[in-house]
């Protein structure tokens, strides 16, 4: 992103050197602005040396900075960083906010900001496939895994589309979103916030940022999302999976939750003006994205399907309802201790084979409703998953849990289950 002169001559603090803070100490830096940064891992505080100063901000008086720019992976609810910013009087921001505080000195532009507990970076690669198949300037950045600062700005008429997690959320205070979107609220990174009514909470706040001249749009069908489209002002538009769609020309998205985020992305590229041809074009040729209900391989008439992005119950029940005939891996690090949310599609399931931590707490939940064995990694998983499959079936991996007891996150997880489709 272009140096902003919003940023010169001042002095920031900046906690978390992973890829949002590595981004952002280089923003800082060529906007002329002082930075501080830090981060506990000394390689990581190695990359800035040159850029910055290092010193732990807990140690620093925060008084004297005007900003603290933390990284979404610092819990904020926890790390005493959040108590002694407050107490300093200084500010608690993330990269989010900087790009907001930096937009006016961007050419002519729009942001489209998409939250919501599943189907975020789905939505943000869809809507960002149909303003490009528009033919107008757009570029993706956030929590999709790429920080915005790092991102080269759009010239005059581009348009940014932003997934946002709640943790991005909580560190920004000005974003006025032209679009904003909200999918779904369910239960997750309860570890992170008080309780379930606080997350959603955190998803609340993109809406009370924007102004009413801009549009938000909410699919209403979870009772946190309903109450927030009822308290939004401004133009609101409610949408909703539930009607009937015909999904049958957009091979990448199918499924019920493909519907809600096909909805929300039609909704948004109106918005922007996009005409119906180039709208339908866009959903008709979006690919998809790798570890979301992804088929990797077909072998002797068996379909085997990562879904390993499916990192709580709500986002594993939408892969169940796909197939009829499954061979269910899942496990990992327990995001809830039942799957209740996955409890309507048991039928479809012919067996299960569960891994990591919580190996032994599925295989136990599951065994009153279907085979269900521990194979405690899924390279185990699958070859056993593959010997006992049919012609007509699906092996999946949606493991309804992190990865981080396992792999270093999700798309490790995902490759090690191609690699080990892959050696069958
Ligand atoms: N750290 C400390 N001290 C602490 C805690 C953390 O020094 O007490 C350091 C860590 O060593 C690490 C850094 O702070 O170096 C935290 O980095 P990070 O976890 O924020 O990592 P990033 O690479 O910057 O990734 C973040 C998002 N990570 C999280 O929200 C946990 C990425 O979302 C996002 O893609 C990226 O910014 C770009 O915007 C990931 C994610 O899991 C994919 N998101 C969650 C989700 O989708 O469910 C919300
Ligand atoms: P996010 O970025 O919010 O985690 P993704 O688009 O990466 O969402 O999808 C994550 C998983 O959630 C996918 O594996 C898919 O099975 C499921 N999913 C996608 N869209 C939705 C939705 N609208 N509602 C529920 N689950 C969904």
């Amino acid at each position: 992103m272009k140096p902003a002169l919003a940023f010169a001559g001042k002095r920031y603090a900046v906690l978390g050197l992973a890829r949002t803070g590595l981004s952002v100490v280089d923003y800082l830096w060529q906007s002329s602005a002082s930075v501080t940064a830090w981060d506990d891992r000394e390689e990581a505080r190695a990359l800035v040396q040159d850029k910055a100063t290092l010193a732990d901000p807990l140690e620093l008086d925060l008084s004297k900075y005007d900003a603290v720019v933390v990284s979404p992976g610092v819990p904020i609810n926890t790390h005493p960083i959040a108590e002694k910013a407050r107490a300093a009087g200084t500010a608690l921001i993330g990269d989010i906010e900087l790009f907001a505080q930096a937009r006016p000195e961007l050419p002519p532009h729009k942001v489209v900001g998409i939250t919501g507990t599943n189907g975020k970076s789905t939505t943000t690669a869809l809507i960002h496939h149909i303003i490009k198949t528009a033919g107008m300037p757009t570029l993706l950045g956030g929590n999709i895994g790429k920080p915005i600062l790092g991102e080269h700005e759009l010239e005059e008429g581009g348009v940014y589309v932003l997934e946002l997690s709640s943790f991005q959320i909580d560190l920004t205070q000005s974003l006025d979103c032209d679009v904003a979107i909200l999918l779904n609220i369910t239960p997750d990174h309860l570890d992170r916030y008080d309780n379930f009514d606080a997350y959603a909470a955190a998803k609340a706040r993109l809406f009370e940022m924007q102004s009413d001249r801009n549009s938000s749009i909410i699919a209403i069908d979870d009772d946190p999302s309903r109450a927030i489209a009822s308290e939004t002002s401004g133009v609101v538009i409610q949408i909703s999976a539930g009607g009937c769609m015909d999904q049958s020309n957009w091979p990448a998205l199918q499924g019920p939750h493909n519907a809600q985020n096909a909805i929300a992305a039609m909704s948004a590229a109106r918005r922007l003006g996009i005409n119906e041809e180039a709208i339908e074009e866009g959903l008709r040729s979006f690919t998809g994205l790798p570890h979301r209900m992804e088929r990797v391989a077909e072998r002797d008439g068996v379909l085997f399907v990562n879904d390993s992005k499916a990192t709580n119950p709500t986002s594993t029940a939408p892969a169940l309802a796909a197939y009829p005939a499954i061979h269910w891996i899942l496990g990992g690090r327990a995001k809830s201790n039942n799957l209740d949310a996955c409890e309507p599609y048991f039928g479809h399931v012919r067996a299960a084979y569960t891994v990591g931590e919580t190996a032994s707490l599925f295989e136990k939940l599951l065994a009153p409703w279907m085979p269900a064995r521990n194979c405690e990694t899924i390279r185990k998983a699958v070859r056993i998953a593959a010997e006992a499959a049919k012609p007509g079936e699906t092996v999946l991996l949606s493991p309804a849990c992190a990865s981080f007891d396992q792999y270093g996150d999700f798309e490790e997880r995902g490759d090690d289950f191609r690699a080990a489709v892959g050696s069958l």
